[in-house]
């Protein structure tokens, strides 16, 4: 009896969360969330929420757990589980044709609506993105604020790790270091620390929470000194000056004070922030932490696959191509002859970096938002021009494959040649700055993973010996089947 009664209650439980889910879910992913939310401090508001969400969770897997999603065919298998819906992620979502969403809001409102705190600056701080992308509605200018006076109070970076970069060899790439640095930082998980001494699972969000944002505080001194370390013999302050946000910072530890390039930067921050979680760094991030690892063990992860040529890297190799081809054909080439040298690109077996998503359908509005600040800022340099131009011809080339299924820019195509405008010009360092910004996402996703209690991932593996008999067997007991029928 009381056994029925219970199970009763529970029902009711679900079926209650779940009609709340009903009208909170759907919406979410398509209706921008503005409303303020309550409270200057963002683990207060995590915490007011975290019940809810959890409800909302419990909501879907006692009521729909055996709902089917779709259907797995081998192509899909064999083609980087493309299309697939297997993933949950709340902080982004993508939309072939717009784009990436934060929390709802395409990014140009984003852009737009985000608070500006430092004075005279005319973008919004990538601070107040992490506040969106982690509770879901855009912060007010004290929320924002706020987080950055945190940031700067949780951001000293610890001597040993900074004696690990200064002892690394320069032939190590930047991104190597990166990992490196984010892996050795592990020695500071407060997360590490509680789950040794034994903390309940409930509590888990809650370390985790601490260590994401000493991470998110510590990596623009982490950029800074692998920059300076690389490219200024090491010379350059390794402290954060209160007065400044993340960004200005960064830039200056970087030794850059012109006020343009801080703007850049935090455009810049705010648009490579986050992607969904299935993209091979937020993924990867989500796996690795999936296992309990430390936010910055998995975030160690992820940078190792932003570090790829066909990720995060392709903003190096596009400056890269972009100046071969400058090299070959000059800065301000004829139409046909960018259409040669695009095409001696294909046929030399390369993809045209920039070029091609495994999402997006369009040009990637990442892309046109840095447009907009170089038509605003330097529309007059050499290469934002050719950049604009290319943008013009290479998707009418790419088309002609007739395979391209994105022949349009990514993110990647255009910030490389922002950056050189403003004297940065190290491109092996572009995939760091792709990395400081990228913690924001990540991080804000493994939080909530932790909070909601996502388990650790395992999908199962077959031998293609099995899959050949599994299909064989398939085919064999259609033919069967379709003869008893007969
Ligand atoms: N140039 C030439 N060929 C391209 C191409 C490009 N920019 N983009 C795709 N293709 C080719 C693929 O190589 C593939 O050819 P094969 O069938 O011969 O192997 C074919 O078109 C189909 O690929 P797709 O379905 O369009 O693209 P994928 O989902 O497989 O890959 C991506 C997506 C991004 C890896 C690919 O477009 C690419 O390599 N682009 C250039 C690198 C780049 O800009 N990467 C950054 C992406 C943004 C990010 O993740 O950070």
């Amino acid at each position: 009896m009381v056994k029925s009664l219970m199970s009763q209650r529970a029902t009711e439980l679900t079926r209650l969360a779940f009609g709340q889910w009903k009208t909170a879910h759907q919406p979410r992913c398509l209706v921008p969330h503005r409303k303020y939310s309550d409270g200057a401090n963002l683990k207060e508001v995590l915490a007011k929420q975290v019940p809810q969400e959890r409800e909302k969770m419990m909501g879907l897997k006692c009521l729909h757990g055996d709902k089917k999603l779709g259907d797995i065919k081998l192509s899909n298998v064999m083609g980087g589980m493309r299309g697939l819906m297997l993933l949950m992620c709340d902080t982004s979502y993508v939309d072939p044709n717009k784009g990436i969403f934060y929390r709802g809001m395409t990014l140009k409102d984003v852009v737009k609506d985000l608070p500006r705190v430092q004075e005279g600056s005319k973008e919004g701080t990538p601070e107040g993105a992490f506040w969106l992308l982690t509770t879901g509605k855009m912060p007010n200018k004290g929320q924002a604020e706020g987080l950055t006076k945190e940031w700067n109070k949780r951001g000293n970076v610890p001597r040993y790790c900074q004696r690990l970069l200064d002892s690394m060899d320069q032939r190590i790439h930047p991104m190597a270091q990166l990992c490196a640095a984010s892996s050795c930082l592990d020695a500071e998980s407060k997360f590490v620390k509680a789950y040794r001494k034994g903390v309940k699972r409930a509590k888990y969000w809650e370390y985790i929470y601490e260590d994401a944002m000493d991470l998110c505080a510590m990596m623009p001194p982490v950029a800074a000194i692998i920059y300076c370390n690389a490219f200024k013999d090491g010379a350059g302050s390794r402290e954060l000056n209160p007065k400044e946000d993340w960004s200005g910072n960064f830039c200056r530890m970087c030794g850059y004070k012109d006020k343009n390039f801080i703007d850049l930067m935090r455009l810049y921050f705010v648009l490579h922030a986050d992607h969904e979680s299935g993209n091979v760094s937020a993924h990867a991030t989500q796996l690795v932490g999936s296992a309990l690892s430390s936010p910055y063990l998995s975030f160690s992860a992820g940078m190792a696959g932003l570090a790829g040529p066909l990720h995060g890297l392709a903003n190096q190799e596009v400056l890269i191509w972009l100046q071969e081809m400058i090299k070959e054909i000059g800065d301000d080439p004829k139409d046909d002859e960018i259409i040669t040298y695009v095409n001696e690109t294909l046929k030399g077996g390369k993809v045209v970096p920039g070029y091609g998503h495994a999402v997006l359908r369009q040009t990637d509005p990442r892309f046109e938002l840095q447009n907009d600040f170089a038509m605003k800022n330097c529309k007059d340099d050499k290469n934002v021009k050719l950049v604009t131009r290319l943008w013009k011809l290479i998707p009418e080339i790419l088309k002609k494959l007739g395979k391209v299924a994105n022949p349009y820019p990514n993110v990647d195509a255009h910030s490389g040649v922002l950056l050189q405008h403003y004297g940065l010009k190290e491109m092996q360092y572009y995939t760091v700055l792709f990395g400081v910004s990228r913690v924001l996402g990540v991080m804000a996703q493994t939080i909530w993973a932790r909070a909601l209690g996502a388990p650790i991932e395992r999908p199962k593996s077959f031998t293609s010996d099995f899959l050949c008999k599994f299909l064989q067997d398939k085919g064999d007991d259609k033919k069967a089947g379709g003869g008893k029928k007969k």
